[in-house]
């Protein structure tokens, strides 16, 4: 004892921001000759599940912070590993009837190195987790030091954040939070898996998971609003926050989200998940605003029937501060043709807030919203307010459908804020993302864009460098190992950071037809890629690139055939996928989309808790215009796994593609007449992405209404899972 006391002082002055640890197992270190980060780890894992088997790896270690581990038994025989490098991964121990093994010896604080000689790597349910074969865990775990609180704190985030997967397996904090409902509930019922609500005070929401097994199941929800302190958790498409104890919950203020109180600028609403603080009111008609496909939707047909209606959606009062200009700007996508001022935004001083709107004097803003292009392509329409500066006002929009006309309208955000409707002067575009005339990376900076429309454009400029792990931008050829990202610029020598746009180049033959570290001669090279415009290292980027030419040399699968587009959606976006229709004719598994994996595509598998199960489920395109094509053809990228389920079903027609002129929406697509397209092409390799060829749409099918479909059959004990993306039909 007094050997470890002294061990204990000289462990102190080393690591002030630790306590030490002394209860520790036979082994105290490893070799430290093959330490591996957990980044290193999950960029391994993005290529497929593997084993650290090789005899390099005999030596292959990890070092990080345990952030959650099984006490309070809502995390069942795992931990959560923070790796020095910041990223994150779970810990897995099988069970006894698997041949597992021993308790975990390590607590929520340990700073430790975990042995990784012998473990698989492997995503469960997009889960990435080391998954841990050894029966004595603990031979595989060193304890450097306990109680390291400053290393284990939790990330501050957004349920937004979360749900684009950056902390996936981290521990995070959300705030202006409350569970909804909550009342008479308890965070499981009985000894079931339970998900409850949480939302946040902006209208953000996600699941909070519980164990029925949790020392806490049966605690009851709290009222208040406050905090969250959870790791956040993926099962295939669905996020998800753990929380490892009650302490984790502090949540005593009073509830926000009933609305009415005055908000201050800047006040954003966004309709993920609720209306948050707006409310709604029917003044005529049965349909009223809904929350769906995450946003606030407000549609007068049912069926094939209009209805006369008359609906509000209204703010709570909110203040306008004393700027200069202070403006409302609305985020929605619209379709289809209502009657005339259908959709007009309103403001009133002296509304009261839950009223019938129509008790209230409303001035109508005089603004019109267009449709956009479609489901994807949500619009920013920006209301100056500046008439109302230092007043206290309710902003809401007016929605009115007839007997024979009524458009859909879906509202992602609204938002009061500070600044100049329409400002921002924005540049002039030299492309416009197409493969005749492409967008150039000051075309991209310009547009500023933020999130993906769903759609790929085209994206010409000269490749300027690379981004390197500190995110610090590197204006040289292959001065490091960065094979994941490359920057282009219309400067061919930039100075700054801000001349420049990051590229994603996903694993593949785009990776390594692009990449400086393996391809220096590509330094100052025009490039033409194929890809979505989204936010990459915080700026506006180019994701999600799975064609490019360069020199004379073209990598990945070439998009389309070149003529008119009728169609094209990549699937790699949920807005993408929302626009099929998923249809489940047997079995429980579904056509899903997964966030953190969006590069995927539409996904089915009939594989679940390791067993396949049989299932027949259509993937049904929405109504596509052929009515004026001449040769119209479909092309698509799939790709199916794993490589030991590559030739299940191929035979057997497990993975087909349909057409048909007469599917309505909701449909049993078995009630309908479909004629299978034949000639695709399958890949041969698990996991190998190949372009379908090109398929023609028989003469039939050249109408207004034409729907493709592709279908997925498994059955009990045979299943694989297949990936679709980059649907075009085209001439
Ligand atoms: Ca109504
Ligand atoms: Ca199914």
């Amino acid at each position: 004892m007094k050997k470890l006391a002294i061990l204990l002082i000289g462990v102190m002055l080393v690591f002030v921001s630790c306590k030490k640890n002394l209860d520790q197992p036979d082994i105290t270190s490893f070799p430290e000759d093959n330490v591996w980060s957990v980044g290193q780890i999950l960029d391994s894992l993005a290529n497929g599940a593997f084993t650290f088997n090789q005899d390099s790896q005999k030596n292959a270690i990890v070092k990080g912070y345990v952030i959650a581990d099984e006490t309070g038994g809502n995390i069942y025989r795992t931990f959560y590993l923070r790796g020095e490098d910041g990223k994150c991964i779970a810990v897995y121990r099988k069970g006894s009837s698997e041949g597992g093994s021993d308790d975990f010896n390590v607590k929520t604080g340990d700073h430790i190195g975990y042995k990784l000689y012998g473990s698989i790597i492997s995503e469960y349910s997009k889960l990435p987790q080391i998954q841990v074969q050894e029966h004595d865990v603990n031979k595989l775990i060193v304890i450097y030091e306990r109680g390291c609180d400053d290393k284990v704190r939790p990330i501050s985030t957004t349920i937004e954040d979360i749900n684009a997967g950056k902390h996936l397996c981290d521990l995070v904090k959300i705030s202006d939070a409350q569970f909804e409902p909550y009342e008479g509930l308890t965070y499981a019922e009985g000894q079931n898996n339970t998900n409850r609500n949480l939302v946040t005070c902006s209208g953000e929401g996600i699941i909070v998971r519980t164990s029925g097994y949790a020392s806490f199941a049966a605690e009851p929800l709290p009222e208040g609003r406050g905090t969250l302190t959870a790791i956040a958790s993926v099962y295939n498409t669905t996020w998800q926050m753990l929380i490892r104890n009650t302490s984790d919950v502090k949540m005593n203020d009073v509830r926000c989200g009933g609305g009415g109180d005055i908000m201050e600028m800047p006040y954003n609403q966004v309709f993920t998940s609720s209306f948050g603080t707006y409310t709604t009111f029917s003044v005529v008609g049965d349909q009223v605003w809904t929350i769906d496909y995450s946003t606030a939707v407000m549609k007068g047909k049912v069926g094939n029937t209009f209805y006369e209606n008359e609906d509000w959606l209204i703010s709570s009062p909110v203040h306008i501060a004393d700027v200069e200009h202070a403006k409302a700007v609305v985020n929605y996508v619209a379709q289809y043709t209502g009657p005339d001022k259908d959709v007009t935004a309103q403001i009133s001083a002296d509304y009261e807030y839950g009223d019938d709107p129509t008790n209230a004097n409303w001035t109508d803003l005089n603004v019109t919203f267009e449709n956009s292009a479609g489901w994807n392509d949500f619009l920013d329409k920006e209301i100056s307010l500046d008439e109302y500066i230092g007043q206290t006002v309710t902003f809401a929009i007016k929605f009115v459908s007839s007997t024979t006309q009524s458009r859909t309208i879906e509202i992602k955000s609204i938002a009061v804020m500070e600044g100049e409707a329409g400002g921002g002067g924005g540049g002039t575009l030299t492309g416009d993302g197409t493969r005749e005339n492409p967008y150039t990376a000051q075309d991209v900076i310009t547009m500023n864009t933020q999130t993906s429309d769903g759609n790929k454009y085209w994206v010409k400029d000269y490749i300027v460098g690379f981004v390197d792990a500190d995110y610090v931008y590197v204006f040289t050829s292959a001065a490091g190992d960065v094979k994941t990202n490359i920057i282009l610029s219309s400067n061919v020598d930039p100075t700054t950071a801000d001349e420049c746009i990051p590229i994603q180049l996903p694993a593949g033959a785009v990776r390594d037809g692009l990449n400086l570290a393996d391809n220096p001669g590509n330094y100052k090279q025009e490039v033409l890629i194929y890809g979505t415009l989204e936010k990459y290292f915080q700026v506006a980027a180019v994701k999600n690139v799975t064609y490019a030419e360069i020199n004379g040399n073209s990598y990945g699968i070439e998009p389309g055939g070149g003529g008119t587009e009728y169609f094209n959606q990549t699937l790699t976006s949920q807005a993408s996928f929302n626009t099929f229709t998923a249809y489940s004719v047997a079995g429980t598994q579904v056509w899903h989309f997964d966030s953190a994996h969006a590069n995927y595509g539409a996904q089915m598998s009939g594989f679940e808790n390791n067993t396949s199960y049989a299932n027949e489920d259509w993937f049904i395109s929405p109504e596509i215009d052929l009515s004026a094509s001449s040769s119209p053809a479909l092309t698509f990228e799939h790709t199916r796994g794993p490589a030991g389920s590559i030739n299940v079903g191929v035979n057997e027609g497990y993975y087909t593609v349909w057409v048909t002129n007469n599917y309505a929406e909701g449909q049993n697509p078995n009630d309908v007449q479909w004629m299978e397209l034949t000639g695709v092409v399958h890949a041969t390799t698990g996991w190998a992405w190949v372009s379908s060829g090109r398929i023609t749409i028989p003469e039939a099918f050249k109408t207004a209404t034409c729907r493709i479909a592709f279908k997925y059959l498994s059955i009990d004990g045979a299943s694989a899972t297949w990936e679709v993306r980059n649907v075009i039909i085209s001439e």
